[in-house]
């Protein structure tokens, strides 16, 4: 069975980005494989935060994870500070990965600015921590949205390194698995991870500006549609969210150059669960003034449950935290025999 890791930080509102990027192909996933989802709050500690509120938003994403449809029960759910092991191996990463690659994340890049001198390590290091995140339960697939396609690639850049510094102890140790790196057949200890990016929302756009991703940090609630948005809200971004005078089409190829509208079709297939070719056979050749009104309409009848369902949860604090510890447990478990074997590898004593 696929062994699955995703993430989510707790820093600020969910968004329809989050959602449709990440939280729903969480949901779908937990039927052909074992799933582990974490709020990853030692990431969040690269933003810019309110301490006070960290708690109540791990357990705000946590209710968003479960009003979802994930089961704790059947999977694991859990904040990452619970379990050392990742910060443990997000050290070891640091060493065997190189700060050159690092420099070249657009993710580090856009967040630092100009200023990347006053920029936190942590922020630098971001990478090597998601990696551990994911390495240290062995994942095979990661879902992700788009934005976090490159992070992807250098988690396996990582894996590799790894295998390949310390493929003698490995191989002495009796611990790799054959796997394939291109042609070549070798003996590593890490998997090289798949990402799970795609399908037509893989990167939801701000409704104000086609060209910048929906974004927690957007100064701008018109641009984002919270998970926790009334009927109300959604509707009234919806009928703000920029668009352009034309028609839409009823086919793909004449979106192109068309951001915004491309976009709503985007949420539209997401949340419909269709392609953007379907969404356009229904609607090519009507305008926004009916395209939009649809959208919204979709748009709450399924978002609307899951707000619901979120208050209903946030209300039973006890529940959400005995989620969190009872995850936290069994995510260590699987995480700390990683890292004894790792331990070994590289020739640490312990026992
Ligand atoms: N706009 C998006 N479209 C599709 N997927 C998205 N994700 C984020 N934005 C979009 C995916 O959501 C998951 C969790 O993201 P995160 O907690 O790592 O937060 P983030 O990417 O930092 O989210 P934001 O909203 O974009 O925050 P800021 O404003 O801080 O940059 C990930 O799988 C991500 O790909």
């Amino acid at each position: 069975k696929p062994l699955v890791f995703s993430g989510v930080q707790p820093t600020g509102n969910l968004h329809l980005g989050n959602y449709l990027g990440a939280i729903k192909k969480f949901v779908a996933l937990q039927d052909t494989s074992d799933c582990i989802y974490c709020v990853v709050d030692l990431h969040s500690l690269t933003a810019q935060l309110v301490h006070e509120d960290l708690k109540d938003q791990t357990r705000a994403i946590t209710a968003a994870f479960l009003a979802s449809g994930i089961d704790p029960k059947k999977h694991i759910v859990f904040n990452q500070s619970r379990v050392m092991q990742h910060a443990e191996l997000a050290w070891i990463f640091n060493c065997v990965a190189r700060i050159g690659w690092m420099n070249r994340m657009t993710q580090f890049k856009d967040k630092a600015g100009k200023d990347r001198e006053n920029a936190s390590l942590g922020l630098l290091a971001y990478p090597s921590l998601m990696a551990a995140d994911i390495l240290v339960y062995r994942a095979t697939h990661v879902p992700v949205g788009d934005d976090q396609k490159q992070h992807l690639e250098l988690t396996r850049d990582i894996a590799q390194k790894f295998n390949n510094d310390f493929s003698d102890r490995i191989a002495g140790l009796g611990v790799g698995v054959e796997m394939k790196v291109g042609e070549e057949t070798v003996n590593g200890f890490f998997p090289l991870t798949e990402p799970i990016i795609g399908g037509p929302a893989a990167r939801i756009m701000s409704l104000r500006d086609g060209s910048k991703k929906m974004s927690k940090s957007d100064p701008s609630d018109l641009s984002r549609i919270n998970l926790t948005d009334d009927a109300d809200s959604i509707s009234k971004k919806i009928r703000k969210a920029k668009t352009d005078p034309e028609a839409l089409p009823g086919e793909l190829d004449g979106l192109a150059g068309r951001p915004e509208a491309e976009n709503l079709v985007g949420i539209y297939a997401g949340l419909a669960e269709i392609s953007k070719e379907a969404v356009l056979k229904e609607f090519g050749g009507q305008q926004f003034s009916v395209f939009k009104p649809a959208l919204a309409d979709l748009a709450v009848e399924k978002l609307a449950p899951i707000a619901g369902e979120m208050r209903r949860i946030s209300d039973d604090r006890a529940y959400v935290d005995a989620v969190l510890s009872d995850g936290g447990e069994r995510a260590g478990l699987l995480a700390e025999a990683t890292m004894k074997t790792v331990r070994d590898i590289i020739g640490l004593l312990q026992g």
